[in-house]
């Protein structure tokens, strides 16, 4: 019961990567996802481009060390699913894979540097994912207070406690939408 929702979570994120359901999460996929990220945030050309590809770049990097377990390169959805669980149960590792590229998107998200990013610019982050029509079910559950923006550091916790906490219960399950 308590594996099902985080083995969902995993699934959601995998078929958001997958997104032309090769079955696996490759270098083209990761290239798609940046391109989408730059574009939803109008990024193309400054500072903040290079800095979110590079951040995206060192994550695959050292998710396929994690996690391609048969070395092609690529994850399939079963080394993802079972990767990330075991990432998920380390927190120094899962912070080493995790907080440079949050952190890196997060910058990429607050259009103003003001440390905080709005509903809109969250609703964005969600259509560069390709997740547009979950964003207002995501954005229901995540800004939870309602004050219409999330911290750099509430945004981080959200995101390890979507890859981590198998509580059914968990507001952050949501992060992504329906799951
Ligand atoms: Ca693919
Ligand atoms: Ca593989
Ligand atoms: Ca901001």
């Amino acid at each position: 019961m308590s594996a099902d929702i985080l083995t969902r979570k995993y699934e959601k994120a995998f078929q958001l990567y997958d997104a032309d359901g090769s079955g696996y999460v490759d270098e083209s996929d990761v290239k798609r996802m940046q391109d989408q990220l730059v574009a939803a945030f109008g990024a193309s050309g400054t500072p903040k481009e290079p800095a979110v590809r590079e951040g995206i770049d060192e994550f695959w990097s050292a998710l396929t060390s994690a996690m391609d377990r048969n070395l092609d390169d690529r994850l399939s959805r079963e080394e993802w699913v079972s990767g990330l669980g075991q990432l998920s149960q380390d927190a120094a590792s899962f912070d080493a894979v995790f907080a440079p590229v949050v952190d890196a998107v997060f910058t990429l998200m607050d259009t103003d540097d003001s440390g905080f990013v709005t509903d809109d610019e969250f609703r964005r982050f969600q259509a560069g994912l390709g997740n547009a029509d979950q964003a207002d079910a995501a954005l229901t559950k995540i800004d939870r207070d309602g004050d219409g923006v999330i911290s750099r550091e509430e945004f981080l916790a959200d995101i390890r406690a979507f890859l981590t906490s198998d509580d059914p219960d968990n507001t952050n399950n949501w992060f992504l939408g329906q799951v």
